[in-house]
């Protein structure tokens, strides 16, 4: 019965040729150091977004001590969030013809009998069920999230932070079991393992080729995603970055709009000059701003892109208003800001406020933006007025900005 080939129990039923630790172990390394990045970009993308801050911005209130190493995300430099985020991306949409060639080519030991040989054999097998299912976990909510944005209304966050350490518990319980092993088949031949087909059929391709084939549709991914990063030409190399929604046309407002006014319900008379008015509170009290007096204020400029969590990013835009510190000083804190509460005239939709730190308002380079690239903001881009702030995650630059209360939050 267990011999049986015709059953995949048997190893006589598994028949290429390209299986074997050695081919295993390669693809096992590049994995040990893509995954590793990846996790560690991922924590980094979540500490972007301030969640110790304030309930606003925290997906996942009951992490707890996975929340160890939270920061205040600095504001330095000004292109932090980008590279951190054109990298977890980029990398991850890369690794996806690895993962599926490793998880291949161990695949005849998912079959193996009998199915548990002892108690640390069941617990390896336990450890391998949270590998392998967290790794399909968190690459699918991912491709998902930057692909068709925003499936996971609210709470991809939280999903994929949790993935995250449930899968980084299991890598790293596997790496500890198996890098020995690994590193002795990349010198020489090693046992086999299983992993070797007892009977193979004849070879259609070597493994050096398979490994080729698998690092040329790496390879094929990667230059085909990192454009996302960019805009221009650039960005047009990016066949598979998602292009459905707006067109942001040309001009200085053609950058890449990620919900327009009309998506997120914003009424042109209340973001009309006539109605609204930016309402700022702090400790001694409200203001209430047209536009025209926000224009009357001294204006400042910065050189900033927009970098969203789902991994694209624009290249530095000219943004021009006041400074977030500035209106902190008119409502009664002239030396030293607090945290502010930023909120959008928009009434749906998780990213319709957001809390920044108060060294994210302190930097001189954070503005409530009323103008980009010499024009006014466009509808699509915030018009009246949005935020900006060097470092951060797009989530952060809260577009039709209407109210901002400035104390500790
Ligand atoms: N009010 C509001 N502001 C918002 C959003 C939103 O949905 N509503 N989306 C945020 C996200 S996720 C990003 S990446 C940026 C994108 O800015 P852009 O459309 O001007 O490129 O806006 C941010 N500001
Ligand atoms: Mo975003």
């Amino acid at each position: 019965m267990r011999d049986d080939p015709r059953l995949p129990s048997s190893p006589g039923f598994w028949r290429s040729p390209v299986r074997g630790l050695r081919f295993t172990s390669v693809l096992g390394m590049v994995l040990l150091v893509g995954m590793t990045v990846l996790f560690v970009t991922g924590l980094l993308s979540y500490a972007a977004y301030n969640p110790d801050l304030s309930p606003v911005n925290d997906r996942t209130p009951g992490k707890g001590l996975l929340g160890f190493y939270l920061v205040d995300w600095p504001t330095d430099p000004h292109w932090l969030y980008r590279l951190n985020q054109g990298v977890h991306v980029t990398l991850g949409i890369t690794l996806i013809p690895v993962l599926l060639a490793k998880l291949w080519s161990v695949i005849p030991r998912l079959f193996a009998l009998p199915p548990v040989r002892s108690l640390a054999h069941a617990l390896e097998r336990l450890s391998l069920l949270l590998l392998v299912g967290g790794a399909l976990f968190q690459f699918a909510t991912g491709v998902l999230n930057v692909q068709l944005d925003y499936v996971f209304p609210g709470s991809f966050y939280t999903l994929h932070f949790y993935g995250a350490w449930v899968f980084f518990a299991a890598f790293a319980a596997h790496v500890a079991l198996k890098l020995p092993k690994a590193l002795r088949n990349l010198r020489g031949p090693g046992d086999e393992d299983g992993l070797r087909s007892p009977r193979p059929a004849p070879p259609t391709v070597s493994r050096r080729g398979a490994l080729w084939f698998v690092g040329g549709g790496a390879l094929l991914l990667f230059v085909t995603t990192a454009g996302r990063s960019f805009d221009g030409v650039l960005r047009r190399t990016a066949l598979l970055a998602p292009h459905g929604g707006a067109d942001p046309g040309s001009g200085p407002n053609g950058f890449q709009v990620n919900k327009t006014a009309v998506q997120a319900g914003i009424d042109p008379v209340e973001a009309g000059d006539d109605v609204w008015r930016l309402v700022v509170t702090g400790r001694t009290g409200t203001v209430r701003l047209s536009r025209a007096d926000l224009g009357r204020l001294s204006l400042h400029s910065a050189a900033l892109p927009i970098a969203c969590v789902e991994g694209w990013a624009t290249s530095d835009q000219w943004w021009r208003g006041v400074r977030l510190r500035d209106l902190a000083a008119l409502v009664g804190y002239p030396d030293g800001p607090p945290d502010v509460l930023v909120e959008s005239l928009q009434r749906r939709g998780a990213f319709r406020r957001a809390a920044l730190r108060a060294n994210q308002v302190a930097d001189p380079r954070s503005l409530l933006a009323l103008w980009v690239n010499g024009e006014e903001l466009s509808p699509d881009h915030g018009h009246p007025a949005r935020v900006i702030v060097p470092a951060a995650p797009g989530v952060l630059n809260t577009k039709w900005v209407a109210r901002m209360t400035f104390g500790d939050l």
